[in-house]
């Protein structure tokens, strides 16, 4: 990891030669993608009906990424910070197992 340092002007002899911390390189939180995953039992309205309500997907949206991952295995639902594509994971999990539907997400970096 690498820091700005600057050597305290006012130092002590004890203190010479020590680098103080002084304006740490902030950084870009890194982005998960949520991704859909396709099965053979999730209804399609389900699937539309859960990218509307924890995506905020408008219907049309939502109807083009179901047909997506319906048709290629696996879809893009969003993009969030870890905490947040990690909560999408386990919230959607547990809705879809509420409503007997097989229904998985995954995530990874973007
Ligand atoms: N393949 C499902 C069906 O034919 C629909 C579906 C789409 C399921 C997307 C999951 O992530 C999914 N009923």
């Amino acid at each position: 990891m690498l820091y700005n340092v600057k050597v305290n002007e006012y130092e002590s002899e004890s203190e010479k030669g020590v680098a103080t911390l002084a304006r740490p390189k902030t950084k870009q939180p890194d982005m998960y993608k949520v991704l859909l995953l396709n099965d053979d039992y999730t209804t399609m309205e389900f699937v539309v009906h859960v990218l509307q309500t924890f995506f905020h997907k408008t219907a049309e949206e939502a109807a083009r990424i179901m047909f997506h991952v319906h048709h290629h295995g696996k879809g893009l639902a969003g993009v969030y910070s870890y905490d947040v594509a990690a909560t999408k994971v386990v919230e959607v999990g547990e809705y879809a197992r509420k409503h007997d539907m097989p229904l998985k997400t995954t995530m990874e970096k973007a």
